[in-house]
C-alpha cells in the first residue's frame, strides 16, 4: 500500500482529533447528567478506527463494539448526528431511542455498534457473504476487543470466514482490560499491513499518544460543534 501523501496524514490527525474531541464533549455532558445511559469511551484508540477506516471505502462495512464512536466518526458519521442520539433527540440516529451502543447509519456501511461483547463479528461475517454473493468486492470489517476472544460467537464468526472464504477481515484491539479500567498511555502502537491494500489487521496494545488539546489549533475542534437543523445548539464545546 502506498504511503499517505502530505494532505492524507492532516486528514488521518483531523479524524483522530475530532474523535478525541468528540469524546471528550461527551464525557463532559455525561459528567453533567445530559447524557442519559452509559458511553463507553474511545479516547486513546483514535488510530485504530482511523487507519482502518481510512483504507476503506464508502460502500465496505464495519461492525463495531460498545466503545464504538470512534469507529463510527472514522468511517464518516456525523458528530452532530451521534451527540443528538446520545442526548436523546429525535435528531438522533435512532431518534434519540438507541443511544451510544447502537448507532447505525447502513448509508456509510456502519452496520452498528453493539452493546453485545463480540456480536459485531457474525454480522460482518453476514454483510460479506451479502457482498461477495452480490458479486462486489466490498469488506466487511468487524472491531472488537480482547475481552471479546472467548465469546462463542466470535470463534465462530471466524471460523466461518475462513471455511466459506468471507471478505472479513478482524480488528482486535488488545488494551489488556476490559470495559473501563484505564491502560497506561505509554503503550505503544503498532499495525501490519497484512495484504496489499485493503485486508488488514491491527495489532494493537494501546495507540500511540495525540497532542493534547492546548497545543492543537482550535479550528480542529470546530467540526464537531453540534448544531441541529432547528438551529438549537445541542451543546458549547468550549463552554
Ligand atoms: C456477551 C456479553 N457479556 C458480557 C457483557 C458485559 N460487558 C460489557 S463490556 C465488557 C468488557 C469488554 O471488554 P473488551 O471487549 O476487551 O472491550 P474494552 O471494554 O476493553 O474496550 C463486558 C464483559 C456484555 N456486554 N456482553
Ligand atoms: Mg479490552
Amino acid at each position: 500500500m502506498a504511503e499517505p501523501s502530505k494532505d492524507q496524514l492532516v486528514g488521518l490527525y483531523r479524524t483522530m482529533r475530532t474523535i478525541r474531541r468528540f469524546e471528550e464533549r461527551v464525557a463532559e455532558l455525561v459528567n453533567k447528567n445530559e447524557i442519559p445511559g452509559v458511553c463507553h469511551e474511545y479516547i486513546g484508540e483514535e488510530a485504530v478506527a482511523t487507519g482502518i477506516c481510512h483504507a476503506l471505502r464508502r460502500d465496505d462495512v464495519i461492525t463495531s463494539t460498545h466503545r464504538g464512536h470512534g469507529h463510527i466518526l472514522a468511517k464518516g458519521g456525523d458528530p452532530r448526528r451521534m451527540i443528538a442520539e446520545l442526548m436523546g433527540k429525535a435528531a438522533g440516529y435512532n431518534r434519540g431511542r438507541g443511544g451510544s451502543m447502537h448507532i447505525a447509519d447502513f448509508s456509510l456501511g456502519i452496520f452498528g455498534a453493539n452493546g453485545i461483547v463480540g456480536a459485531g463479528a457474525p454480522i460482518a461475517c453476514g454483510a460479506a457473504m451479502a457482498g461477495k454473493l452480490q458479486g462486489t468486492d466490498r469488506v466487511a470489517v468487524s472491531f472488537f476487543g480482547d475481552g471479546a476472544t472467548n465469546q462463542g460467537v466470535l470463534l465462530e464468526a471466524l471460523n466461518l470466514a475462513a471455511a466459506w472464504k468471507l471478505p472479513a477481515p478482524r480488528v482486535a484491539r488488545l488494551s489488556k482490560y476490559d470495559e473501563q479500567l484505564v491502560p497506561p498511555p505509554q503503550m505503544n502502537f503498532r499495525w501490519q499491513s497484512l495484504q496489499p491494500s485493503r485486508f488488514w489487521t491491527v495489532l494493537s496494545r494501546m495507540p500511540c499518544r495525540i497532542s493534547e488539546p492546548s497545543q492543537m489549533s482550535r479550528r480542529d475542534d470546530s467540526r464537531i460543534d453540534p448544531q441541529p437543523s432547528d438551529g438549537a445548539p445541542l451543546n458549547q464545546t468550549h463552554g
